[in-house]
């Protein structure tokens, strides 16, 4: 039996077993292969029937249209702003991505983040390998107590929702700003983000990224936290103004940022690198083995059941 034809974007590295499942079952093109893009869509384009992408590798509109016999894009990731969406839509192309099954692995890297850069646990761990602890005077700089303190999310979805949860077991009043209030949850509301960092001793966030998101975390925003409050981010590097917040920090109008994305990934500011303040991971926040299986798991799902009945599993909708 032939192998239905798929493209795949570029080479999804992070995944325990993709690539290998991916050319397995299907007929690959591997556009990142070929130096001249354009040349090889032309020549090995034309049966192309789903694209296997992801949240780093996304599907622009001129990848979309360059592909005559298109009808779904299959994404291993939950975000998908790097997806053109109304391209896909126009063409009548159905787009999935992998929600859910990452929700808990990035709840808990945002815990990571926030007890690490509360309780200066990186700087702590910097100074001891560098043979300082016993070498100089006192130690690192006290840190901020996490338990019993105040609680904002910038985006209450189902990351946020998760992030909360576990903010009860910190004994914290968790309160949230989002497009709108939700009536399901017990969570306070702010409409004003201003008015919610004001408040809060932490404010993580886990909203969308996208244009609509682009810098919502601006520099009155970081202010309004304050010397004393750390800003995390596990969401996606733009929907904080970047270059504001290397100011605020730099100033001491900000106190701490525990980032796991960046504005230009994998490019991170000098100046939170050499900042005492700051915790820097590498966008790992649903790089377990486990989600990752999951993840993987997923997006083969949507495939299988597109060639299998024309619909996905998880679309985007
Ligand atoms: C991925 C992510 O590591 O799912 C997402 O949206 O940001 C991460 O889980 C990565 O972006 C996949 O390319």
């Amino acid at each position: 039996m032939t192998k239905p034809r798929i493209l795949q974007v570029g080479p999804l590295s992070g995944s325990p077993s993709a690539n290998a499942r991916l050319a397995d079952a299907y007929d690959v093109f591997e556009l990142w292969k070929h130096a001249d893009r354009d040349q090889a869509l032309a020549e090995h384009g034309k049966d192309v029937v789903a694209i296997v992408t992801s949240a780093t590798l996304g599907a622009k509109a001129e990848l979309i249209n360059a592909l005559p016999a298109l009808k779904a894009i299959c994404s291993w990731g939950v975000g998908y702003e790097t997806i053109d969406l109304e391209a896909a839509r126009k063409r009548g192309v159905l787009v999935s991505n992998t929600p859910d099954v990452l929700t808990d692995c990035v709840a808990d890297l945002a815990w990571g983040l926030l007890i690490s850069g509360a309780r200066r646990m990186s700087l702590g761990d910097r100074f001891v390998r560098a043979g300082q602890w016993g070498q100089v005077h006192g130690n690192i700089p006290l840190g901020t107590r996490v338990s019993g303190k105040k609680l904002g999310i910038v985006g209450l979805g189902r990351i946020g929702d998760a992030i909360a949860r576990r903010g009860t077991g910190f004994d914290m009043e968790v309160r949230y700003h989002n497009r709108r209030a939700r009536n399901d949850v017990p969570h306070g509301y702010a409409a004003s983000l201003v008015e919610l960092a004001e408040w809060a001793d932490f404010l993580v966030v886990a909203t969308v990224g996208g244009p609509g998101t682009r810098h919502l975390v601006n520099q009155a925003v970081l202010e309004a936290l304050g010397p004393k409050g750390l800003i995390v981010n596990i969401a996606r590097g733009p929907v904080i103004d970047e270059a504001a917040m290397v100011a605020a920090i730099q100033s001491g109008k900000l106190g701490g940022a525990a980032l796991d994305v960046f504005e230009h990934e994998p490019k991170v500011p000098e100046a939170l690198k050499q900042n005492g303040n700051t915790v820097l991971l590498p966008h790992i926040g649903s790089a377990t083995y486990e989600t990752r299986m999951e993840m993987e798991n997923l997006m083969l799902e949507n495939l299988q059941a597109f060639f299998a009945t024309g619909r996905v599993v998880t679309p985007v909708e």
